[in-house]
Formats: C-alpha cells, structure tokens, sequence
C-alpha cells in the first residue's frame, strides 16, 4: 500500500474557503485524544518500540529516529525529565509546522502528551518562533482547552497518575534558536548560543536535565502510528524513509502551499503537485531548506528522502522538505547571494570560520552581483566554503555547513553562470582545477 489519502492533513479542508482551527470538541469528534488515553495504559517501553519500529525519522531537518531519540533518555529518574518541542521553524521556504499548529493544534498536543508519557516528562515547552504572533495565540487558546479538559496539569492526565505541564515558550526572531542547543539556551534565558554536544540533549538538556526535543510535525505522526501501527506506517515511503510528509512548495509553481504525500516521490511529482511550473522551465529547487543546497535542472528524477537527495543529488539531505522551486529566468548568482545574506546574518558569531566566512562569502557575492566579479572570486568562495563545511570540528553547530553546502552546490551546478560573472575566472580557474565539492 502506499500513500492514498492525508492523514497528517486530514484535519485540514484544501478549500481555504473552509479552512479553520480544529479546536478541542472536533478534534475528540473526529478521534482525537483516544491514542493519548491508550498510550495511559501502555508501558513507556511498549510506546518507544511502537515508535522505534514504524521508523519514523524527525522531521525537523535531520532526520534522525525519534523512537531512539526516546530510548536514549534515562530510564531510571534522578530528577526532572523534559520535552521541548521545536516550534521555531525559520529555515527559509519551510512553513509547513506553521499550518498544523494554525488549523490543527491539538494534534501536536496529544504528539506532545504521548512522547512525554514514553519518556517520563514532567514539564514540555514548545519553542514557537518569535514571528509566529498569530500561531502563538492560537497554540495559547488550544493549551488553555487541553488543561480545561484533563489533558495536562497537576490532576493527572485524564485522571490517571501521570501528569504534564505544557507551556509556550516564545522565541525572539533569532533563526540559531532552532538549532537544538541554541533553543535550550534560549528556553533558559540566555542568548541562544549552540552548546558542544556532547552531551547530547537526551543525557543534558533544560536545566541540564534529560530532555527529547522533537520537531512538530515529527509528533503530529505519534497518533497516527498508535493508532494504525508500525506496518501501515511502513507501507509508504522508502524502506529507510517511511510514512507520510509535509511538502511546503513556494516560488515558481502555480499553487504553492503545504502538501502532504509519502516520503520518496520525485521532485517532479512535488512540483506537479503545486500545480507545475509557473513563467518557465525548471532550473533549480532549494531542497529542505537553503541549508541543504539546491537540485539542479536534470535532478528533478531525485527521490525526495533522506538518502536519495544526499547520495544522488549531492545536497546535505532532505532537511524540511522545505522547496523553492525557481525557473528558467531566476539568478543563481542572485539567488546565493540571498542564501548567504541571511547566513551572515544569523551567525551567532561563537564560531570564527562561521562569523568570518560567511561575512566574507556575502561581500564576494555583493561585488559579483554588483558586476565586479574577478578572477579569484569563486575560488576564494570554494575556498572559504572547504573551510567552513569540510573540516569537522571547527564549528559548534550546523549553520556553518548549511552556509557551505549552500555555495557549493550553487556554484557546482551553475558554474558557468557564476564564471560569466566573473569574467576573467574561467580563464583563470581552468589550469588551478577548481574543485567542484568533495
Ligand atoms: C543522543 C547521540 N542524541 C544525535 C540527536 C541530536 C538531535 C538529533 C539529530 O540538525 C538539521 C541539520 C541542519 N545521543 C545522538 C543524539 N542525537 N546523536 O539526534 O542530530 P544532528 O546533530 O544530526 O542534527 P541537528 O543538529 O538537530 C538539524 C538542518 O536541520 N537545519 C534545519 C533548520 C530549520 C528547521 C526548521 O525551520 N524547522 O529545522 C538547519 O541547519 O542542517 O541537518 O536531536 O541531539 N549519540
Ligand atoms: Fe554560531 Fe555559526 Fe558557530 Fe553555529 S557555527 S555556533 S551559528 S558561529
């Protein structure tokens, strides 16, 4: 069986005419909170297996097993346990966590109840991005119905022995915080700089406790595996990226928006879902992300999953699924200079390679759209970016790889748009044999 119909959606008209909030009373209607009172009568063990063998991979950009993620989180107490849900969602083109917690809120927070049942929670935090004024309000007025209704607070959830609290914790609009590390800093009431890891979040996490931190739409699928199992879950997708998947599609297609459908279609069948191509020919999509790189104009037989944009398409991975699909007539060189625009200016600034490089790739990329390329530019860039995204260990978190594979792929796969920019490069950069990534 693969994908027939949403199920993380299902909630959701596609008719913006009748698209609303599903608040507490339709969402117990249409099924809602019957998996959180089974999960009740589970072992937290029973709840991490079913988890563990559905597959399911988070869904924040990394794409790491969340059931594992749950086992790594002591089994034994010796204090507090918590979840921090990371609602930050900022990566350019990723909008797809806004839309659930707008029209579909509770189900995060029966994802919410659940996980922190199978790691013996006591307190969760969903991490909103600070620009989310509107989903904010509406997760405050959800939560506000959840207590009223027995599902968190001190009178046990739903009268059993277990109790949560959950409380919204806004951001300041600073994109770094959505870096695991940095949210936890921030949750704390620092400036939201990345910590080393290790120790990993599981072990040392808020307050330097044990604490799971999972994306929205990772514990919007918890339900659904309760209630469906593992195998149906594993019946879509591929066999090392199952289930369901939240598409967000922007730029040149006809009908952008958030799509639901397996993990593994092809770029192609993305694009064709958000109505096809709009003003021309494809030539290229930012994938998951502009921390993931960009699909080039043959690519578009890539098969949207953790693996098959990485090996084939030569991009960090399928991070969000966040997708900009640009035409025929956009500026590649325009549209680095923009990725990297915003690199250099989140860039916590903890990192030298990361606070300089991406400083000095945006100035390169300002005189080379301005017209004043020259010949050494795009090896200063590939320079910078070796620097920035090969050698490991030299940067505290990911923001400066996502910098790099940003400008590689860019450059790799537009090359002669970049040296026609920079006009005596080719000549210049044939005999030094650029190196076109890794
Ligand atoms: C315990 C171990 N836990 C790994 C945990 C770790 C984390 C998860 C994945 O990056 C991606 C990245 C960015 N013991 C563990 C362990 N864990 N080993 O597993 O870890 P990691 O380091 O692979 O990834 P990450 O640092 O969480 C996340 C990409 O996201 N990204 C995306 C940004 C934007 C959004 C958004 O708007 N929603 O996510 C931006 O950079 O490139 O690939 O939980 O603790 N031995
Ligand atoms: Fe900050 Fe960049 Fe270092 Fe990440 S890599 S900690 S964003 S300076």
């Amino acid at each position: 069986m693969a994908f027939t119909e949403p199920v993380l959606l299902k909630r959701i008209s596609d008719d913006p005419s009748k698209r609303h909030t599903v608040w507490y009373d339709e969402y117990v209607a249409t099924g809602g909170y019957a998996q959180l009172r089974r999960a009740l009568e589970m072992s937290a063990d029973d709840i991490i297996k079913i988890v563990m063998e559905s597959g399911l991979r988070g869904r924040g950009g990394a794409g790491f097993s969340a059931g594992q993620k749950w086992s790594f989180i002591p089994k034994e107490k010796k204090g507090p346990h918590y979840l921090a849900v990371n609602a930050d969602e900022s990566e350019p083109g990723t909008f797809k966590d806004r839309y659930l917690m707008d029209y579909d809120p509770h189900g995060m927070l029966e994802g919410i109840a659940i996980a922190a049942k199978a790691t013996q929670c006591d307190a969760a935090y969903i991490f909103i991005r600070g620009e989310y004024h509107k989903s904010a309000k509406i997760l405050e007025k959800a939560l506000a119905e959840a207590y009223e209704k027995g599902v968190f607070g001190q009178q046990g959830m739903f009268g059993s022995g277990y109790k949560l609290e959950c409380y919204v914790h806004r951001g300041a609009g600073a994109y770094i915080c959505g870096e695991e590390t940095g949210l936890l800093e921030a949750l704390e009431g620092k400036r939201g700089w990345p910590r080393n890891k290790p120790p990993f979040p599981a072990i040392a996490g808020a307050f330097g406790k044990p604490t799971v931190i999972n994306n929205v739409e990772t514990l919007q699928c918890i339900p659904f595996i309760l209630e469906r199992g593992p195998a149906w879950f594993k019946s879509m997708g591929t066999p090392s990226s199952p289930g369901p998947k939240l598409y967000g599609m922007s730029g040149h297609v006809n009908r952008p928006g958030v799509y639901e459908n397996e993990l593994g279609i092809t770029l192609q069948q993305s694009i064709d879902m958000a109505g096809g191509m709009k003003g021309g020919k494809h030539k290229g999509t930012i994938c998951g992300g502009i921390s993931m790189g960009v699909l080039g104009p043959d690519q578009l037989d890539i098969k949207l999953d953790f693996d098959d944009v990485r090996f084939r398409g030569g991009c960090l991975g399928l991070g969000t699924a966040g997708m900009i699909v640009m035409n025929e007539h956009t500026d590649m060189v325009k549209a680095l200079r923009n990725c990297v625009r915003f690199y250099a200016h989140e860039s916590c600034g903890q990192c030298t390679p990361c606070r300089e490089g991406s400083g000095w790739m945006k100035k390169i990329l300002d005189r080379i759209v301005d017209g004043m390329g020259r010949a050494k530019d795009l090896e200063m860039l590939m320079e910078l970016e070796k620097t920035m995204g090969i050698m490991p260990g030299t940067t505290i978190c990911g923001l400066a790889d996502g910098t790099a594979w940003a400008t590689r792929t860019f450059i790799n796969k537009y090359y002669e748009e970049f040296a026609a920019k920079c006009p005596e490069a080719i000549e210049a950069t044939v005999p030094v044999k650029i190196s076109r990534g890794r």
